[in-house]
């Protein structure tokens, strides 16, 4: 998969995606990443990206002709265009099951916005999606931009090695992981679920799925409802 992320801060973009499975999705060539300065596609002098809201309003809203001439410049240093994301408190909210459907796309272009936003007129033209990682307001998209490529990229066939699989685990079934243990066994005289230490495999699956159910009952209604 390749990924092209446009924002005004390639340089936020070093770090997280260069530890652990993303270093090594990256490594092997199973994920592509590309950066680009929205700024280089300012047209002015001054490099302005950014103008006061039509009708008043607090803050600055960024430009769609910038933006357009970015994401256009971007489209075309690919053979195929990608599908182009908007990373918002106003998107979709990122669940496990969007999470997988961008999995399977051959590429990315992920908007990463600053100040109070893009001119609607880039979403509703440029943009095929916009997401939300939460319900809560950053700075910027571009901690949720990679939220959403770390999410993606362990989707990856092969991203976590052999040892695990992504269809293990939480979510995909649509419940909580239920409580791990390891050693000592007693700690400060907390102890660990006795059942985990029985050696009874078929007591101790029992035990891990009815936490899920009762975690999930307890903390995420929301997810046994139906649909959820
Ligand atoms: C601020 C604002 C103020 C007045 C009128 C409208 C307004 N919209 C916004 C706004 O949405 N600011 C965002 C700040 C614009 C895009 C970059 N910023 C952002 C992205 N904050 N939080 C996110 C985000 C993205 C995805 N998931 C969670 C949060």
């Amino acid at each position: 998969m390749r990924v092209d992320v446009l924002t005004l801060f390639p340089e936020a973009f070093t770090g997280p995606l260069d530890v652990s499975i993303i270093k090594r999705a990256r490594e092997s060539g199973l994920i592509d990443l590309f950066f680009h300065d929205i700024r280089e596609h300012a047209s002015d002098r001054h490099r302005t990206v950014d103008d006061q809201p039509f009708g008043g309003g607090h803050g600055m809203v960024m430009k769609v002709d910038v933006l357009d001439a970015a994401l256009q410049a971007t489209q075309s240093a690919a053979e195929q265009p990608g599908y182009v994301i908007y990373l918002s408190p106003q998107g979709e909210l990122l669940n496990d099951a969007l999470v997988r459907e961008l999995a399977v796309l051959p590429r990315l272009v992920l908007v990463a916005g600053r100040y109070e936003g893009v001119d609607e007129r880039f979403a509703e033209h440029c943009v095929d999606r916009e997401i939300s990682v939460g319900d809560y307001v950053l700075t910027g998209g571009e901690l949720p931009a990679m939220v959403l490529i770390e999410a993606v990229a362990r989707q990856l066939p092969g991203a976590l090695g052999d040892a695990s699989s992504p269809l293990e685990e939480s979510f995909v079934d649509g419940l909580l992981e239920y409580p791990q243990y390891t050693r000592p066994a007693e700690y400060r005289g907390w102890s660990v679920p006795e059942v985990l230490l029985s050696g009874n495999h078929a007591e101790i699956e029992k035990w891990k799925q009815l936490q899920r159910l009762s975690r999930t009952r307890q903390r995420r209604p929301d997810l046994l409802e139906e649909g959820g």
